[in-house]
């Protein structure tokens, strides 16, 4: 019954996927959460621990966990990783400096056993700062290309000006929609 049910539920969409947003404090997680699920930019702090929210898209019900992204609390990224369905992983595209630091915990992230499925997508974020780097610099700063088995696309967005999130929504939803 319960595999009839789930069936059922699978065919309609109302599974929820769940979401993990990671990456550096102030790639602007938190901003992308709430962009996604009120449509409207608000005003953000540090975030220590983490947001929840349920998002709809397409159909689709997402769960989406947006993880704090500072130093001290990356070690606890872990604790929320079983279960995970996709991630999506945000950079500062203006924050050059720390696009190594970034990079490390992409790869040790994607190392771990409870994430070998997980669908990747990677943003590069406030493309609206004149200077920033582009998705390919990104993408070849992250060694995106060495990923030989992962689902993954990056896309470029703005969460302020609310650019390129759409695309990325519309690539994830249709890749675990294939997957399932
Ligand atoms: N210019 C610009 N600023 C952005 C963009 N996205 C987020 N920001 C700003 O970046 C700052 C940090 O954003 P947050 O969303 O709080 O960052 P976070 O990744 O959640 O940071 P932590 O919670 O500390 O991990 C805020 O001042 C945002 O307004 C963007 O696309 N462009
Ligand atoms: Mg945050």
């Amino acid at each position: 019954m319960g595999g009839l049910l789930s069936y059922f539920s699978g065919l309609f969409g109302s599974k929820e996927r769940r979401i993990l947003i990671l990456g550096l404090d102030g790639a602007g997680k938190t901003t992308i959460l709430y962009r996604l699920q009120v449509g409207e930019v608000v005003t953000t702090i540090p975030t220590i621990g983490f947001n929840v929210e349920t998002v709809t898209y397409k159909n689709l019900k997402f769960q989406v966990w947006d993880l704090g992204g500072q130093t001290s609390i990356r070690p606890y990224w872990r604790c929320y990783y079983s279960n995970t369905d996709a991630i999506i992983y945000v950079v500062d595209s203006m924050d050059r400096d720390r696009i190594g630091i970034s990079k490390q915990e992409l790869v040790s992230m994607l190392e771990e056993d409870e994430l070998k499925k997980a669908v990747l997508v990677v943003l590069a974020n406030k493309q609206d700062i004149e200077g920033s780097m582009s998705a390919l610099e990104v993408a070849n700063a992250l060694g995106l290309s060495a990923l030989k088995t992962r689902k993954y696309q990056i896309f470029k967005t703005s969460a302020i000006k609310g650019e390129g999130l759409d695309e990325a929504m519309e690539w994830l939803s249709n890749t675990l929609l294939q997957a399932k």
